[in-house]
């Protein structure tokens, strides 16, 4: 399925240098318990974010353990930014759900949040930049809004 964020992609002059570059940011996977891990180093939507991943035969990341969420928490390029992960509740409003069907059996949110209702229906992780209470943690947020985002893949 081809993706907003490709489409802008190939509107730009030097759409074979961006393609390549992100083809090979893609290939740079790294090993972690029974998955490898790729951040991409770009901002997207949540949608396109998620396509992206599985454009590459990954999936937008999946956190089930609190171990998994310090990896990925440390893993992060930009560790003061939000990054997607791979869970929404745009199907049904309150109940998330992982992008490959995983069961939806580890959450860590702030006391403040979910708080989007049906504004906001995608996953990410609050930055380093937030309060302690905030950081590391789950967020619902807006999908068009892009941000950076980290794919998984199974070894
Ligand atoms: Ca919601
Ligand atoms: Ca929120």
């Amino acid at each position: 399925m081809k993706s907003h964020f490709l489409d802008e992609l190939n509107s730009h002059e030097d759409v074979q240098s961006d393609e390549a570059r992100l083809n090979n940011s893609l290939q740079v996977w790294t090993p972690h318990g029974s998955s490898y891990y790729n951040d991409p180093g770009i901002q997207a939507d949540w949608h396109s974010a998620r396509d992206l991943c599985r454009s590459f035969g990954g999936y937008l990341v999946t956190i089930r353990s609190q171990e998994t969420l310090d990896f990925i928490n440390g893993f992060k390029s930009v560790p003061a930014d939000q990054y997607w992960i791979g869970a929404s509740d745009e199907k049904k409003e309150g109940t998330f759900v992982w992008v490959n069907d995983e069961p939806w059996d580890f959450e860590i949110f702030p006391p403040t949040e979910p708080n989007g209702d049906t504004v906001e229906n995608c996953l990410l992780l609050f930055g380093d930049s937030k309060p302690a209470e905030e950081k590391g943690k789950f967020n619902d947020m807006i999908c068009s809004d892009e941000f950076r985002f980290i794919c998984e893949r199974n070894i």
